[in-house]
């Protein structure tokens, strides 16, 4: 049976990060740290490598943070939160939770390896990734995740070369307890996905799309809408996997029934950091898009018949 999805007020009124901390007006990832944490509860250890989440949460003794956080070292992500979970499992003690939470820079680079050991080993812990698309805290440089054409700090005319990587499905393809996509924009969904991720042992992964204004090149005002427009025009799907199942999420579910999606270029035209891409590249981009939904409406009517 499907778990009831939490409405805005059920939400627990205790506020676990405090207002005013540095990050930026209109940031997708203090939408999803406040909520998140709201799931996570007190009772938790997070572990966090060199990010803005590290500069959100501030510098000891003031924090905007109510839980406690170790910071580590960039590559160590995983590594780290695995250490910690053992160091709770020779106290006893099974009720801490262990939260990894890094940004695309330290997952989809240099924290690679060390997740993907910790996803083999099966470690009992939940570890999240914002995706704003850059090293966005050391001023917006390219990451494995950049799509491609991206302007950035350290891409030339024309943007970046290359496409991003899926870390999701690179995390699905080791089969670990649970997998899912999310997105600020829809901060309720994230908010029962790691409900339901706390609730399973094993390794789970979470990877959620944030928009970051500067990095991106937009007003603050419609970081919300475009992060929604991501998932409206089929760009960025919500899933979750359990148990090798892949299964749409409501947002991106309900474009099934959708005869025509609304164009990709809503969604590059708002932002300044697309603005080397032809209409061609976009034309190539739409393309993409339209293939992958024909490909879900196809799995629908064969698992429909
Ligand atoms: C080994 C190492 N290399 C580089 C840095 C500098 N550094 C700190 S944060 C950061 C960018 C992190 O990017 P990302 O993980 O995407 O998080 P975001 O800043 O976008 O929130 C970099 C390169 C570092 N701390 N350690
Ligand atoms: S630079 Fe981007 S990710 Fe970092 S705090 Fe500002 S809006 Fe958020
Ligand atoms: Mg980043």
């Amino acid at each position: 049976m499907e778990a009831k999805k939490t409405q805005i007020l059920d939400l627990c009124d205790e506020e676990l990060v405090h207002p005013g901390n540095r990050g930026c007006a209109g940031c997708g990832l203090n939408i999803l740290y406040r909520i998140g944490l709201k799931a996570i509860g007190e009772d938790a250890i997070l572990v966090v490598p060199p990010s803005c989440l590290t500069v959100v949460q501030g510098l000891y003794p003031i924090t905007c943070s109510q839980v406690s956080v170790l910071n580590v070292t960039f590559a160590s992500t995983a590594a780290a939160a695995s250490g910690v979970r053992a160091a709770l499992r020779a106290q006893n003690n099974d009720h801490t939770k262990v939260v990894a939470w890094a940004g695309d820079g330290g997952t989809a680079d240099i924290g690679l390896q060390a997740l993907s050991g910790a996803i083999e080993r099966g470690e009992d812990i939940l570890y999240i990734c914002y995706d704003n698309e850059a090293y966005m805290n050391t001023g917006v440089q390219r990451s494995g995740t950049t799509p491609r054409g991206v302007l950035t700090a350290n891409t030339s005319i024309g943007g970046k070369r290359e496409r991003g990587k899926d870390v999701a499905a690179i995390v699905a393809a080791h089969n670990p307890a649970y997998v899912a996509t999310c997105s600020a924009a829809y901060p309720l969904d994230f908010h029962d996905k790691i409900a339901k991720a706390l609730s399973m042992k094993g390794f789970k992964y979470i990877h959620a799309h944030t928009p970051c204004p500067p990095g991106w090149q937009m007003e603050e005002r419609i970081a919300v809408s475009v992060a929604r427009l991501a998932v409206t025009t089929g760009l960025y799907v919500l899933y979750e996997i359990e148990n090798g199942q892949m299964k749409l999420s409501e947002p991106s579910a309900k474009l099934l029934g959708k005869k025509k999606l609304p164009p990709v270029s809503q969604y590059m035209q708002a932002q300044g950091r697309f603005r080397a891409l032809t209409p061609a590249d976009i034309d190539s981009i739409q393309n993409e898009i339209d293939t992958k939904w024909a490909g879900y409406r196809r799995q629908m009517t064969s698992a429909a018949a």
